[in-house]
């Protein structure tokens, strides 16, 4: 693939097929890759102590995403990561309402909200990012969920509605028009930040096996269906050049 010219490979992407164009064979389709340009950012999302086996909310073999990040990572050359950072006492844990318990749901002025147990407290060792993530590359940090009363999946708005975290201001102003979410969970915090990211017009692309899932009640499948029908597309790290 290295060989064949960057424009023929976004063709290849673009759905008509460098295949049918050309009369090329079919493995040319087949092996069509994306290229991150610098209009691209990766964006790695929560790969924290809290979320992997040993944190306080660990997703199963959440820590498998930290190698395929760690791969992809060199491809990019804009990264953003964020982190889950609550403040003790946090309107989205369970043990804040006397008589829940974690994973029931409860009313907040926003809506329903998922109780979760306490988990990735700021400045705790269990919200430090993962030890073996090996991200040099990357340029911001962003954390959220930091506002006592507001929970934050998405990286980029909170789930009030209307407090944004200021990523997208950040985004747009360096010219990013690309963004290839990856992270942890992929129902929970991936999803919502790659659906707002469609909202905000970025093309965006999630990298399905550099990401694991909390599947809550049919959250896994219910998240790739409405990323689905918000145009976010569904690859894998090997689609990546
Ligand atoms: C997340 C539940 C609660 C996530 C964060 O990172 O997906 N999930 N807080
Ligand atoms: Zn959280």
């Amino acid at each position: 693939m290295q060989a064949l010219p960057r424009r023929t490979l976004l063709k290849a992407l673009s759905g008509v097929g460098v295949a049918a164009a050309t009369g090329a064979s079919w493995r040319v389709f087949a092996a069509a890759k994306i290229t991150p340009d610098a209009k691209s950012a990766l964006i790695v999302v929560d790969v924290q102590n809290c979320f992997v086996p040993g944190g306080t909310l660990p997703v199963n073999k959440g820590d498998e995403v930290v190698p395929i990040i760690n791969r992809l990572a060199p491809a990019f050359e804009n990264i953003v990561v964020t982190q889950d950072w609550h403040t003790p006492g946090h309107a989205s844990f369970a043990s804040t309402y006397p008589g829940k318990k974690p994973f029931e749901t409860t009313k907040l002025a926003y809506g329903d909200q998922v109780l979760w147990p306490d988990h990735c407290v700021l400045g705790t060792a269990d919200a430090a990012l993962h030890k073996d993530l090996v991200l040099p590359g990357a340029q911001l940090i962003i954390r959220k969920g930091h506002h006592k009363n507001v929970d934050s999946y998405s990286a980029f708005m909170e789930a009030d509605g209307k407090t944004p975290t200021g990523l997208v201001g950040y985004l747009k102003e360096r010219g990013i028009k690309r963004v290839f979410v990856t992270g942890l969970a992929t129902d929970f915090c991936v999803s919502y930040t790659a659906v707002d990211a469609r909202k905000a017009g970025f093309e965006v692309y999630v990298i399905e096996d550099a990401t694991r899932a909390i599947d809550l009640n049919g959250s896994l499948a219910a998240a790739w269906k409405l990323m689905q029908a918000k145009g976010v597309k569904r690859i894998q790290s090997a689609d990546i050049a």
